[in-house]
């Protein structure tokens, strides 16, 4: 097992074992399973693009192959950001089959994220697509891959690969032999209890937390999350968050869906103008979004520009919280039935279920997915509150990890002595058992379901010439529930502008969506009693009519 991975106490593992959460069995080893029981259907529908059970299994085990081949090892680690597509299934399968650990980062990330994680995983490859939009990957994972020692290799998605760079469609043809494919990977398969990935933490620190998921763990998030949902064959999920985030990867997601024989379809962006029709035309059945997306969706079908995606069944929402308003609207505009979901890459999972009644569906965001996750809701000593008063949430169970990876000084903090991971979320429990989200107790922006660490901002903010003090808070947002807000004190004689600050930060090749959006420039940040920052106040400020000094980007 790698260095900087944090077990699970050997007494819980054997309970999480006894109950059969844990099945001892690598997440990839299923994939011949599910080839055999549902082998022409189709699996993934990515634009013209359809490949079935049987053929998407011929292809990861093709291309689990041919990185072995190409000098990777079981046990590495891959850094990959790849946009929702057939390629994104096909390796993420593929390094499960291999015991290749994908670190599943954004299409949004730049430069100053994506060094970050491969040197924190010590990835050996990277993979890239050639182009999204009008940006560069290919350029941008060259670059990483320079800055990255431990780097090896660099895979490209597309039609203009480099000489320098390998082409990952053509690696990930279907295996010449597949027989003998499929022995030499069982041969080398991963233990049940290594990382089968590495996912990001929408964390509060300076730099973002990566999350170990084990294969014992994931499958049984996959797998619990599939049955609270219904899922079986006759689902087609669709993919319109970006693939690599836990809640449309394995919350069933993807996998939830592979593992039932049901067909996941892939969406590059979940603007309602291209969703819509492709649901009409899939008869999607059943897919995740979050709150800003829903809301999109709705005012799309509501104003009459699309009609309701008629075979839609569950729409699944979660990621931010969601206004009851919007909650009720769902299922009349859209038809289908509404599903809160309030997850976390660290793992806990809290679903309303499809037959609870609609005010619990509107007006909680679920309740656990497993018998044995365990919740406390505490005060600011860590004791428990009354029944039904907010608190700080902490939980442990069987898929939510019990630290970060290689963050020993963080995990003293973000888990207590015994284990328990604080969420930073302050809740209540509901009267009928579903937990509440009242707010957060963590430093954190939640722009439209993507989590921006205030720490992370403030730190890129220091760097801009000028710049003496500087806090970033959230600023609610119709649209997107939050924005990134910058308060500032500068140097005399700095022109601080809105402006500056984003080319600054961009320059330092920031993911835009951590781009300030607002911007204040004060005389001097309010302080606590004991001399912190107030972001209270501050939040406070820039919420009333007092910060008209603001420029909306
Ligand atoms: C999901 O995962 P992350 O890791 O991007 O963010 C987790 C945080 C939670 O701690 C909470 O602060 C917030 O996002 N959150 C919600 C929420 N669901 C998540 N806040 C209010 N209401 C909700 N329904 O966001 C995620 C992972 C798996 C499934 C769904 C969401």
């Amino acid at each position: 097992m790698r260095e900087g991975f944090v077990p699970w106490p050997a007494e819980a593992a054997d309970r999480y074992r006894e109950a059969g959460y844990w099945r001892g069995r690598p997440l990839g080893s299923y994939l011949h399973q599910w080839a055999a029981a549902y082998g022409d259907a189709v699996a993934v529908v990515d634009g013209g693009v359809r490949l079935t059970y049987r053929q998407l299994a011929d292809r990861a085990d093709g291309l689990a192959c041919r990185l072995l081949d190409a000098g990777l090892d079981p046990g590495d680690a891959m850094l990959v950001q790849l946009p929702n597509g057939w390629e994104f299934v096909t390796l993420t399968l593929a390094c499960l089959r291999a015991g290749i650990a994908p670190v599943m980062a954004l299409p949004a990330h730049r430069g100053h994220e994506l060094r970050y994680l491969a040197a924190h995983a010590d990835v050996t490859s990277i993979a890239v697509p050639d182009r999204l939009g009008d940006f560069d990957h290919q350029a941008l994972g060259r670059e990483v891959a320079e800055a990255t020692p431990s780097v090896r290799q660099l895979f490209v998605a597309g039609a203009a690969v480099d000489a320098d760079a390998t082409d990952l469609r053509a690696l990930a043809a279907p295996a010449v032999d597949p027989a003998a494919a499929r022995v030499r990977l069982d041969r080398i398969a991963p233990g049940s209890g290594d990382i089968a990935v590495f996912l990001l933490s929408g964390g509060t620190t300076g730099l973002p937390k990566l999350i170990t998921r084990t294969h014992d763990d994931y499958e049984y998030n996959a797998r619990r999350s599939a049955e609270v949902c219904g899922f079986g064959p006759d689902t087609v999920y669709l993919v319109a968050l970006p693939a690599g985030h836990n809640f449309p990867l394995a919350c069933p997601g993807i996998l939830g869906t592979l593992m039932n024989g049901g067909r996941v379809v892939l969406a590059r962006t979940p603007d309602p103008d291209k969703v819509l029709p492709l649901m009409a035309a899939e008869g999607v059945t059943a897919t995740a979004a979050v709150p800003a997306v829903v809301q999109r969706w709705l005012d799309a079908v509501g104003s009459g520009r699309h009609p309701a995606p008629a075979a839609l069944r569950l729409l699944q929402v979660g990621g931010a919280r969601l206004a009851p308003e919007v909650a009720r609207r769902v299922r009349p505009v859209l038809g289908g039935t509404l599903q809160q979901v309030f997850g976390m890459a660290e793992g806990l999972l809290n679903y309303t279920r499809p037959d609870d009644p609609e005010d619990i569906k509107t007006e909680t965001q679920g309740r656990p997915m497993c018998p044995d996750d365990d919740i406390l809701i505490v005060d600011a000593s860590d004791n428990a509150v009354l029944p039904g008063e907010m608190g700080a949430l902490l939980t442990r169970g069987p898929y939510t990890p019990r630290g970060y990876y290689r963050a020993d000084e963080h995990n003293a903090r973000a888990f207590t002595p015994d284990g328990w991971y604080r969420t930073g979320d302050v809740v209540r429990r509901h009267p009928s058992g579903n937990l509440v989200v009242e707010g957060r107790d963590k430093d954190l922006i939640n722009r439209g379901g993507e989590k921006i660490s205030a720490e992370e901002v403030e730190n890129l903010v220091y760097r801009v010439p000028g710049v003496s003090r500087v806090a970033a808070i959230a600023k609610s947002d119709p649209d997107l529930g939050e924005r990134v807000c910058v308060v500032a004190v500068v140097e005399p004689g700095t022109d601080l502008t809105l402006e500056s600050v984003r080319a600054a930060l961009t320059a330092m090749q920031v993911a835009r969506y951590k781009l300030p959006e607002h911007l204040m420039v004060v005389d001097e940040l309010p302080l606590t009693k004991i001399g912190k920052i107030d972001k209270k106040r501050l939040r406070d400020m820039v919420q009333s009519e007092e910060a008209d000094s603001i420029e909306v980007a």
